[in-house]
């Protein structure tokens, strides 16, 4: 039975888990972020990349191993970090300069998945559209640079043994809090079960693909309140794009207009 399970795709059916990769830097400071001993004059900075889940949750469910691969300038630069259940794959290390890390995510042999690549640019230095955003982002939690992202992993016509990986102990909101083991949540054989569901501080349900519905600090900006921030923004920078491609319009009928008139005086000399 197992087998047959493993061996048959879902078809027309499409299911993702959220994530988050990035780096963290910190600049060398001897109050807030001192050199330990040993490492090299010439590093400015120490770092870390990382692939985890939102909100801390657990996704060695489905990620079984990263491969980081940082700049040949680095000694042993291939690293592979396999996964341990309920903590995040990461990697720390000190240097000097930026450069595009390539991550590559090896999935849980159920999936049949072959490994993926994701490329992420080490941030060392603050960054922003303007000399103010970098400033703020220098000030701004102790001199901390995040680049992070928030993605999601998509699965298409998933084996069905890995649909049940990917999805036993996520259930409907509605069902939050306990479940009861049994189907009317009554006695069985072995007496009341009961299995609490699990749930991120954030609220996140283990194995779902929810994320929080609001933030929790800087270190959980991902949130359906963040999105909806996103959308406002965009809503508004849609709008400006408007009147910025009506005004242009304008001008361009503007000049067009006088281009006529000047033609025609000119035939007329
Ligand atoms: C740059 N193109 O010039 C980049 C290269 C390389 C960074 C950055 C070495 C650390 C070590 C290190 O930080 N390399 O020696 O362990 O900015």
């Amino acid at each position: 039975m197992a087998d047959k399970k493993a061996n048959k795709r879902i078809k027309s059916l499409s299911i993702y888990r959220p994530f988050i990769y990035g780096t963290t830097a910190r600049p060398f400071d001897p109050d807030r972020n001192p050199k330990p001993p040993g490492i090299p004059d010439d590093h400015t900075h120490s770092w870390e990349v990382f692939v985890k889940g939102v909100d801390d949750t657990d996704i060695t469910y489905w990620l079984r191993r990263v491969q980081f691969k940082l700049h040949e300038s680095i000694p042993n630069h291939v690293r592979v970090i396999d996964a341990v259940p309920g903590k995040p794959f990461s990697l720390k290390e000190t240097g000097w300069g930026e450069f595009e890390i390539t991550i590559r995510l090896y999935y849980v042999t159920e999936s049949n998945e072959k490994p993926q690549t994701l490329y992420h640019h080490l941030r060392l230095h603050p960054y922003g559209r303007t000399e103010e955003e970098k400033e703020e982002m220098k000030n701004e939690d102790g001199g901390v640079v995040k680049s992070w992202n928030y993605d999601e992993q998509i699965f298409n016509e998933p084996y069905e043994s890995f649909y049940e990986i990917l999805t036993t102990g996520a259930m409907p909101p509605s069902m939050a809090g306990t479940q009861k083991g049994g189907k009317g949540g009554g006695k069985q054989k072995g007496g009341e079960k009961e299995q609490k569901v699990e749930r991120s501080e954030g609220g996140v349900l283990a194995r779902s693909a929810m994320i929080p519905l609001t933030n929790r600090g800087p270190e959980y900006p991902f949130s359906r309140e963040t999105e909806q921030c996103e959308i406002e923004k965009l809503k508004k920078a849609l709008v400006k794009v408007e009147e910025m491609t009506k005004k242009t319009k304008e001008e361009m009928e503007k000049k067009e207009k006088r281009l006529k008139e000047l033609k025609a005086e000119g035939a007329k000399a």
